[in-house]
């Protein structure tokens, strides 16, 4: 694997996601391939189970890691040809050529401002980084995407059932502040990308991008969608047409234990419980999202291990 900024960089999904889970009955099996390797993590945003699963997966293939948030170095130019008399101190063509000196492998954690769509879509950080640098780049949550998730997301599902094509349902929930479309537009990816029963639920306002969804049945009655589930997959995501607004909180699309009854319940986290699903959803044990977390290790070191294995 050359790069990994989205799921369509995966050769074999089917194959990726057994090699993921036999990395998981036996996490050190390659820990002398990553040995001299580093990984630097540059973050411009917060993060919790990105940033340690990562971490530890780098760490379980005996990789040395490196970590910048991003924001305490200097401000980067992004634009070509700028005169640089404002805030910005450095360029990405320096930083990212200067960062490959010190390391093999780049992950980039760059949310969207959710203020101008274009240059949203133009995921101009990630793909500067993935210009610029003459080492592997890899995705951890970019303007539009977020591949490790849906890979972990992916690997979780096939833990968890024995069905052929289970029933796999994306739900939107309601959210106190705007949120990206990068969970829910990779998780699509990879839904289209699987043999499953997939479908999407949302309030009328929250389409995501066309060219994502593609075919993908869409329903805006919850109840409706979410009848035979075998997984809900909840996601707050702010508008897409009306760009990045919170456009209602409508609290009858909290997901609760009556409307998901049997079917397990997924969510990347974090979760602002009581508001995008209830406590004892949460607390029951049709609840996946510890299970997803602890994926996120494997996902990321399968991912680390093809990059290493290319180098
Ligand atoms: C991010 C998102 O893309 O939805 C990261 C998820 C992995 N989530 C948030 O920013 C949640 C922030 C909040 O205040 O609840």
């Amino acid at each position: 694997m050359k790069k990994y900024t989205d799921i369509h960089d995966i050769e074999n999904i089917p194959k990726i996601i057994q090699e993921a889970i036999a990395l998981k009955a036996n996490p050190f099996q390659y820990e002398h391939l990553g040995k001299h390797k580093t990984l630097v993590m540059l973050f411009f945003n917060s993060s919790l189970r990105t940033r340690l699963s990562t971490e530890k997966a780098a760490k379980n293939l005996g990789m040395d890691v490196m970590i910048l948030d991003i924001n305490n170095a200097w401000n980067l130019e992004f634009k070509d040809g700028t005169i640089m008399n404002l805030d910005s101190a450095e360029h990405i063509k320096e930083a990212a050529q200067v960062i490959s000196q010190y390391t093999d492998v780049i992950a980039v954690r760059a949310f969207p401002s959710l203020k101008n769509k274009e240059e949203d879509e133009s995921e101009y950080i990630l793909n500067n980084f993935t210009k610029y640098a003459s080492v592997p780049i890899i995705n951890m949550e970019s303007a539009t995407a977020h591949p490790l998730q849906a890979l972990t997301d992916a690997i979780t599902i096939s833990e968890l059932t024995n069905k052929k094509k289970p029933k796999v349902v994306l739900s939107w929930a309601p959210h106190p502040k705007a949120l990206p479309h990068a969970v829910a537009n990779s998780f699509i990816k990879m839904m289209q990308s699987i043999d499953v029963d997939f479908s999407i639920t949302h309030p009328e306002g929250y389409a995501l991008d066309p060219n994502i969804t593609k075919n993908t049945p869409i329903s805006y009655d919850q109840e409706e969608a979410l009848k035979d589930a075998d997984f809900v997959y909840v996601k707050n995501w702010s508008s897409y047409d009306n760009y990045g607004q919170v456009l209602d909180q409508n609290p009858d699309w909290m997901i609760t234990q009556e409307k998901i009854g049997n079917a397990t319940c997924m969510h990347c986290l974090p979760v602002r419980r009581n508001m995008v699903i209830e406590d004892a959803v949460l607390d029951s044990d049709n609840s996946a999202v510890i299970q997803q977390a602890g994926n996120r290790t494997f996902a990321a070191q399968v991912v680390l291990k093809k990059i290493l294995e290319n180098l």
